[in-house]
């Protein structure tokens, strides 16, 4: 009998700790109707004087927003960016005001839109998390936590299926 309980004890032990030491792969966060899905970055090789975070933003109320700017302590300049492909060339640059439309996602992930962080003040390392913060027309603005993967990370799901740098 006492064997038993004690195997149970031990048992929901391990779980509690299991559950603990669990890396959070997505993380979420909220700002009045937005959830904002995910914010990571891909860590920087160290004379890097650039990086981008990446986020889904899902816009569950009735009333549209806009994605308006971005800062960091982390670098001297941020800005939306959109890189696109134009006559075969990747080019990007400053993506204006990001309209999130009412019961629309709008997705910031490698070869899209993304966070520009300009004059990194050091390199993002993988696994610390970074306040990046970003403000809405609407909701106003929010610090959010954003992990920073591998260098070669791809986000989650790994839809881009490749590596490319995101180079400046
Ligand atoms: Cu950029």
């Amino acid at each position: 009998m006492m064997r038993i309980h004690l195997t149970r004890f031990l048992a929901a032990a391990f779980m509690a700790v299991a559950a603990l030491a669990t890396p959070a792969l997505a993380h979420d966060q909220q700002l009045g109707d937005l959830l904002l899905h995910h914010p990571w970055a891909r860590a920087t090789p160290g004379g890097a004087k650039a990086g981008a975070a990446y986020l889904r933003i899902e816009n569950h109320g009735d009333t549209a927003d806009t994605l308006i700017g971005a800062s960091a302590d982390i670098a001297a300049l941020v800005e939306i960016h959109m890189m696109s492909m134009e006559n075969d060339m990747m080019v990007m640059g400053p993506a204006g005001e990001v309209e999130i439309p009412a019961h629309g996602t709008v997705e910031l992930k490698p070869h899209g839109l993304h966070i520009m962080l300009m004059g990194l003040k050091r390199p993002l390392k993988e696994g610390e998390t970074v306040p990046v913060t970003i403000t809405f027309a609407r909701a106003g603005s929010i610090v959010l936590e954003v992990k920073v993967e591998a260098i070669d990370a791809t986000g989650e799901g790994g839809m881009e299926g490749d590596a490319e740098e995101h180079s400046h």
